[in-house]
């Protein structure tokens, strides 16, 4: 069974630094572009539990979230994504590139269902090296429409990788609405390749944690991929500063309604936990984010001297 006090804290500390970060940008202190998960948590937060120190994970231009859930230290996530040279990539990857090999965190990734691929490699390492590790791949419902995520799906159903595909299904792929773009049924799709598919709502951090744990179970007693489709809900735009003209705005207004983190607030209440209990824990989220800020912007950029660190392969004698 789900810890939900624990996925709770993890969804409060996505929350509190996604919500950080839409004021750092607008304020011009974060370069780039973000696109936030805020509504989505649950996914991200269920998913991540199920894993433990050895798995890996590929993510997508929508990845704060996965980064946070999978264990990133706060101050050197912060410092990437606001490109400073204590970033766990020196802070020259920024948002779309937030990787932490140390955690098995492949990386963000700007390119539509590009880290399934990925995530298909990390996945074959695990099996050829025998770890019993397995890999996630996260993708949108507009990944879809992308073929490197079918041959991925392909290559993991032939050669039984412990591979687990999962959708953040929340209905739109940038400014479309993903169902007239992608014709496919997520179920079908998994069915086609005999892959099986669970689906569940991604509001429910609880239930996500415990369909990934069983999915998790079956990858390592080498039963081959799996794809978990979330159903869930983006709040903001694609991203911050999206003026979303594309968007009903009753829809958007509706957004509340879909809060994984109210909907574990008001079940950890009905489990007995205090109400004081969970004010220390959104106060302890606050104050985590806050020092890691605060940590960040006391770094200097990345200097000229080691630009091309990482670049470049090195060149031999
Ligand atoms: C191969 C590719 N095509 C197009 C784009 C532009 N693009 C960025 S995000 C996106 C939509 C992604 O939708 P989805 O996969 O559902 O993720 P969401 O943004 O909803 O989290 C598109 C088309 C891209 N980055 N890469
Ligand atoms: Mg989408």
């Amino acid at each position: 069974m789900a810890d939900l006090l624990a996925l709770f804290r993890v969804m409060l500390t996505i929350r509190e630094a996604e919500l950080a970060l839409a004021r750092l940008f607008a304020e011009d202190e974060v370069p780039g572009f973000i696109h936030l998960s805020v509504g989505q948590e649950g996914v991200a937060a269920g998913v991540c539990s199920a894993l433990g120190p050895g798995d890996s994970l590929a993510s997508t231009h929508r990845g704060h979230g996965h980064a946070i859930a999978r264990g990133i230290a706060l101050e050197e996530f912060f410092a990437e994504v606001m490109g400073r040279s204590g970033g766990i990539c020196r802070g020259r990857g920024g948002s779309m590139h937030v990787a932490d090999l140390a955690r098995g965190m492949l990386g963000a990734n700007g390119i539509v269902g590009a880290g399934a691929p990925i995530a298909l490699g990390a996945a074959l390492a695990h099996q050829v090296r025998g770890t019993k590790g397995v890999t996630v791949a996260f993708f949108g419902d507009g990944a879809l429409a992308e073929g490197a995520l079918h041959e991925t799906l392909n290559m993991a159903a032939v050669w039984r990788l412990p591979l687990l595909l999962v959708c953040e299904n929340n209905g739109w792929a940038e400014f479309s609405r993903s169902d007239t773009q992608v014709a496919l049924k997520l179920s079908a799709w998994a069915a086609a390749f005999g892959v099986p598919h669970n689906e569940v709502d991604g509001i429910d951090a609880a239930a996500v944690a415990d369909t990934a744990a069983e999915a998790v179970a079956a990858l390592r007693r080498g039963e081959g991929p799996h794809v978990l489709e979330a159903r869930t809900h983006r709040w903001r735009g694609h991203f911050e500063g999206d003026p979303q003209r594309y968007r009903d705005p009753e829809e958007t207004g509706r957004m509340a309604a879909h809060d994984p983190l109210a909907r574990s607030r008001t079940a950890l209440l009905a489990a007995g936990i205090a109400e004081a209990e969970l004010e220390m824990a959104e106060r302890a989220a606050l104050t985590a984010v806050a020092a890691a800020i605060a940590g960040a912007r006391a770094m200097p950029p990345p200097d000229w001297e080691t630009a091309q660190l990482g670049a470049y392969a090195p060149t031999k004698g």
